[in-house]
């Protein structure tokens, strides 16, 4: 019975948990590395690849370097937001409430492959497929394809 109890205790607090997740907000930081040995990590999104829940917030911290963020038009699922801040936007919060994957870059280091994918919500194997067909060209694409490629090994 005491097994039983704390079984159902632990599903109450999981259930609380996930609810709990919601509208949470997560931080991406943009890093200029001067020790790094390529471009696209001298220059780069902390982390590049952020995997959040629907409704979930993601804060862009900018702290470091001059860089601003961009959503990259064709990497935005269907009504997802489109956003572009500078490290002077007083806002740089973006409410995900479309599921999907979304590509972002930097618009100063983004020809070295400054790039990063925020995947909101579960089940993307379709909208992995989709985003492989848009992915851009040059070293952004390169660092988008290696990201996507982790994300699909997962
Ligand atoms: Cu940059």
């Amino acid at each position: 019975m005491k097994r039983i109890l704390s079984t159902l205790a632990l599903s109450v607090l999981m259930a609380g948990g996930a609810l709990a997740e919601e509208g949470k907000t997560y931080s991406v930081n943009q890093v200029t590395d001067a020790s790094a040995n390529t471009p696209s990590h001298m220059f780069r999104f902390e982390p590049d690849l952020l995997e959040v829940p629907l409704g979930a917030t993601v804060k862009f911290d900018n702290f470091d370097g001059n860089h601003t963020v961009i959503s990259i038009k064709k990497m935005t699922p269907e009504g997802g937001p489109k956003f572009k801040f500078s490290k002077m936007s007083p806002d740089r919060n973006v409410t995900f409430d479309t599921p999907g994957i979304y590509g972002v870059t930097c618009g100063i280091h983004g020809r070295f492959g400054m790039a990063m994918i925020i995947k909101v919500g579960e089940d993307n194997a379709e909208d992995l497929k989709s985003a492989r067909t848009v992915v851009p060209g040059g070293r952004m694409g390169t660092k988008i394809s290696q990201i996507l490629d982790r994300l699909e090994d997962k």
